[in-house]
């Protein structure tokens, strides 16, 4: 009797539905195997920076002043690539674990898939992200200033289960984990960040990785440099020491202000940025109720609280943290803002739960220079003016 009432409701609904001025012009739609985005969302796109001199030489942004919540869709994902992208058959595929083990091993993707897998959602951020910054060139948009950070839902295994299985031997220090593209990038992994969350991933967002994400197996160090995930990983090499030649490049370094160096600076700093209202955006319909909106993220572990500020950075209030606060993830900030229709500089400032806030600009030359490019993680701006354009200040 229920049943029927309900159904009854629906058919009435259904058929009001269809008289309605608001029924859509067109009811059919064709039914793609592989879905297809609304036409009025198709601009969105990544934007491909002018580092291209040489083929396959080059990176992709994320228009993270697009996105809602914290995943980036796969298709969105930036991409940096040293020699292009392989074309790899994963029938084919396998990954090497040898050196100072008991047993050097060699998985195909079908042996990986039968191992305990884990699903873990963790940013990428290129070390080199918001250098411009630091350099002193305001990004205009979010994208300018920070697109080389992306956020996936990664499924793969453990590193440390691969580890274990071949016996890894008590004195290994480290593991050069190599890619099969054409430069074979290789990277030098700590032993305690293999055994701590490394996972070797073969999922993304709910499938397969993407060619430009790796596929069909990667790297992910949650957390560490961008550069450090390998892609397309077929060999990891436990050993000793960590590589040393021209090939086994073992890491990027930071040139401080005294002429050293800072080596194996892995971990992503506490960062933050507001996404909406952001560079080249408008509020339109005047003063009134705005959110504001954001993304905060951290190598060290959780981000604890994020403040955002109206005046520009002289008083400061408690933004809310979208539930759930992952480790080594983007979160969501939102606070309410109601605006009074003048000009106002906004910012976010996030702290992790270490204790560490993020620091201005004038901080991190202050305390790092500007020699290096990588690792900038300073405090981001954006003007509202009174028509609602919001620019980079
Ligand atoms: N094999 C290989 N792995 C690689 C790279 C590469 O060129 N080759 N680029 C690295 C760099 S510098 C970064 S920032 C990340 C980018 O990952 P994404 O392209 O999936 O965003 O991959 C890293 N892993
Ligand atoms: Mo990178």
């Amino acid at each position: 009797m229920a049943d029927r009432r309900s159904f009854l409701g629906l058919a009435a609904v259904l058929t009001a539905c269809t008289k309605s001025s608001k029924a859509p012009s067109v009811v059919e739609q064709s039914m793609a195997p592989y879905g297809e985005r609304a036409a009025a969302e198709a601009s969105i796109l990544r934007t491909a920076t002018e580092r291209t001199a040489s083929v396959g030489v080059g990176s992709s942004t994320t228009p993270l002043q697009e996105l809602h919540g914290v995943i980036t869709p796969s298709a969105l994902h930036f991409e940096r690539h040293h020699a292009g992208i392989p074309k790899i058959d994963p029938a084919k595929h396998t990954l090497l674990v040898h050196g100072l083990v008991a047993q050097p091993m060699e998985f195909s993707l079908d042996d990986l898939k039968r191992l305990p897998a884990v699903t873990r959602t963790h940013f990428i951020e290129c070390s080199g992200n918001g250098g411009g910054e630091l350099r002193g060139v305001a990004g205009a948009t979010v994208e300018k200033s920070h697109g080389l950070l992306s956020c996936s839902e990664w499924t793969g295994v453990p590193l440390k289960v691969l580890l274990e299985q071949a016996g890894v031997k008590p004195e290994a220090k480290w593991v050069i984990a190599e890619g099969a593209d054409a430069c074979r990038m290789a990277r030098s992994i700590p032993m305690a960040k293999c055994m701590e969350d490394a996972l070797v991933v073969y999922g993304q967002n709910g499938e397969a990785l993407r060619p430009g994400q790796g596929y069909p197996l990667r790297l992910l160090l949650p957390g560490f440099e961008g550069n450090s995930s390998v892609k397309w990983l077929d060999r990891l090499h436990v050993t000793q020491e960590p590589a040393q030649s021209n090939q086994e490049t073992a890491h990027y370094t930071d040139l401080l202000p005294n002429g050293k160096a800072r080596q194996f600076s892995f971990v992503m700093d506490t960062n933050s940025v507001i996404t909406r209202p952001s560079g080249g955006q408008k509020i339109t319909g005047g003063a009134g109720f705005v959110e504001i909106s954001g993304i905060a993220w951290t190598g060290n572990g959780k981000i604890k609280r994020v403040e955002v500020s109206i005046d520009g950075g002289k008083t400061w209030v408690d933004a809310a943290l979208e539930e759930p606060v992952l480790s080594r993830s983007l979160v969501r900030f939102r606070a309410p803002w109601v605006w009074d229709g003048k000009d106002a500089v906004i910012q976010s400032r996030a702290t992790d739960e270490t204790g560490y806030l993020q620091p201005t600009r004038d901080e991190i030359v202050e305390a790092r220079g500007t020699n290096s490019q990588y690792h900038y993680h300073g405090v981001k701006q954006w003007a509202v003016k009174a028509d609602g354009s919001v620019t980079n200040v």
